[in-house]
């Protein structure tokens, strides 16, 4: 039977799009409970045509839910996750608290769906982080047919990443620098202001001269693709775009390389567009990809000097991709699974 739902943080970024996709995908629920903190108490969103009253997750009972989504940061997962579980909800986590624990998988259901066959030890599914999905998704062919020997990225992330307190932000900002060129703009979520500017700081810095953003991308790669040796190394860049994450990625990999046969590779992965139809000219862009449900591939080009590593350049939807579509996936398969 169909599953009772909460959504905790139903009125982010995150929850309203795992809303959309919900009434999108025509996911079945028999119950659907909107959760976010005691400043949206009594306030309410629709879903499916039908209005619900958003509750505090301070006063929020988790007995008879199935299935809850988290993606309220990482403090309130921290805080509550363990109550919701320990109510018999299995938990799908969008945030970093439990992506490392053991006893939790690491889940991108292109790659690696089959850890969703039994009910997770912890209670917990986490999902990764939204620069790590489209990444491992794409590192995931390649290593299948070439082996990965290292992978070079630089990011381009966007301003939603930060949920929508970071978009109104980097528009406030916009405004403010356009009508008043001559002042500072006082970030708050982005610090120095993001707007006309590019900030290589995303999430705090580490003792290692990294950021977390950089590491998460290593560590959860690593136990995704289960590869604990896999080299990835990162610089994680916040750039002023509203929405879309955007990667130039070198990969350098054990067998020889055909531009050719990369691409139909490329193509032929699960939800992915590439670019590349026309001609090797063509490139996806934050602001002109029409399907945010799949990762758009650009710029696949071999080294000249060594067909052993390549570049291309990948575009994905942070909140759909990267958040809230691979979370409504895993509740797919776990209800596919009857595992809940
Ligand atoms: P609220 O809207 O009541 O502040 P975003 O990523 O767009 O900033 O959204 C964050 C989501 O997480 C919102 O739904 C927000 O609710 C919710 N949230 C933030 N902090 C907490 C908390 N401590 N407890 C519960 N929900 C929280
Ligand atoms: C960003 N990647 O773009 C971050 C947001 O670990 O899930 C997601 C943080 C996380 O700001």
């Amino acid at each position: 039977t169909a599953p009772r739902i909460a959504i905790v943080g139903a009125t982010g970024a995150v929850g309203n799009t795992l809303i959309e996709l919900i009434e999108q995908r025509g996911l079945r629920y028999r119950d659907i409970q909107l959760v976010a903190s005691a400043r949206s108490a009594g306030t309410e969103l629709s879903v499916d045509g039908v209005a619900y009253p958003v509750h505090a997750v301070e006063e929020f009972d988790f007995a008879g839910v199935d299935l809850a989504f988290f993606s309220a940061g990482t403090e309130a997962s921290e805080q509550w996750v363990p109550r919701a579980t320990a109510a018999g909800a299995v938990v799908i986590d969008n945030t970093i608290a439990f992506r490392m624990d053991p006893d939790t998988p690491l889940v991108v259901p292109q790659v690696n769906a089959h850890l969703l066959d039994a009910r997770p030890r912890s209670g917990v599914i986490a999902n990764p982080n939204c620069s790590t999905i489209p990444l491992v998704r794409l590192l995931d062919g390649v290593e299948r047919r070439y082996g990965v020997r290292q992978a070079v990225v630089s990011t381009y992330q966007a301003a939603s990443g930060l949920g929508h307190p970071g978009v109104e932000e980097l528009r406030e900002a916009s405004r403010a620098t356009l009508d008043h060129p001559e002042e500072v703009y006082p970030g708050k979520e982005f610090s120095p202001s993001l707007a006309f500017n590019v900030i290589p700081k995303i999430d705090r810095f580490l003792d290692s001269g990294f950021t977390l953003e950089e590491q998460k991308m290593l560590q959860e790669s690593r136990k995704i693709l289960g590869l604990p040796h896999l080299d990835v190394t990162t610089t994680c860049v916040r750039v002023p775009v509203v929405n879309g994450h955007s990667e130039a990625v070198w990969i350098e990999t054990q067998g020889v390389v055909d531009r050719a046969e990369l691409v139909e590779l490329l193509a032929a992965l699960p939800e992915v567009t590439v670019h590349d139809r026309r001609s090797p000219h063509e490139f996806p862009t934050p602001a002109t990809i029409d399907d945010p449900y799949r990762v758009h591939v650009g710029r696949v080009r071999v080294n000249p000097n060594n067909p052993r590593a390549f570049w291309l350049w990948l575009v994905a939807d942070n909140l759909t991709i990267g958040a809230a579509l691979n979370a409504v996936q895993i509740a797919e398969e776990l209800i596919a699974r009857g595992t809940l």
